[in-house]
């Protein structure tokens, strides 16, 4: 048990994350329309209606530790679906995280974090290229921005 904690606490540490882990769909925003037997889903850009309860699908996880004044990505390229984005502020200075996809217009964010500090948001993104930037002061230009690949998941 011990050796687990601290195996789990070095993982933490060193930024390590499962690239998958189950979600419940309860738990990303999917909600039963009453009596109908139908589901609604309340996150992401379009809200969808199913027609039955959605399977568990698993959760993609990327995570970003801001430094000053760049953002390191865990991956470059994540399946569609329930994305939970981490920010670690490893910096000296404090950090945000907004998100929004090329071509779209809703843009998501992680609010100010500081140093020492990290902040998590799970998100239902569609396939698609999304910018990632700072937008503390002139952070973004200095070079905090990064890009994500989210592509479509295989069946
Ligand atoms: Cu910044």
């Amino acid at each position: 048990m011990r050796r687990l904690a601290l195996v789990l606490a070095t993982c933490a540490f060193a930024g390590v994350v499962p690239a998958q882990a189950a979600v419940h769909w309860s738990d990303i925003g999917w909600t039963s329309v009453g009596s109908t037997g139908q589901f609604r889903r309340t996150h992401g850009q379009s809200p969808r209606v199913l027609r039955k309860a959605p399977q568990a699908v698993p959760l993609a996880r990327v995570q970003v530790v801001a430094v000053d004044f760049q953002y390191r990505l865990s991956r470059a390229r994540i399946a569609a679906g329930p994305v939970r984005i981490e920010l670690v502020n490893f910096g000296e200075d404090e950090h945000d995280l907004k998100l929004q996809r090329v071509g779209g217009s809703k843009i998501y964010q992680l609010p100010g974090t500081l140093p020492g500090q990290r902040r998590a948001l799970t998100l239902w993104l569609k396939p698609g290229i999304y910018r990632l930037w700072c937008a503390m002061a002139d952070h973004a230009m200095r070079g905090m921005r990064a890009t994500l690949r989210v592509v479509p998941r295989r069946r």
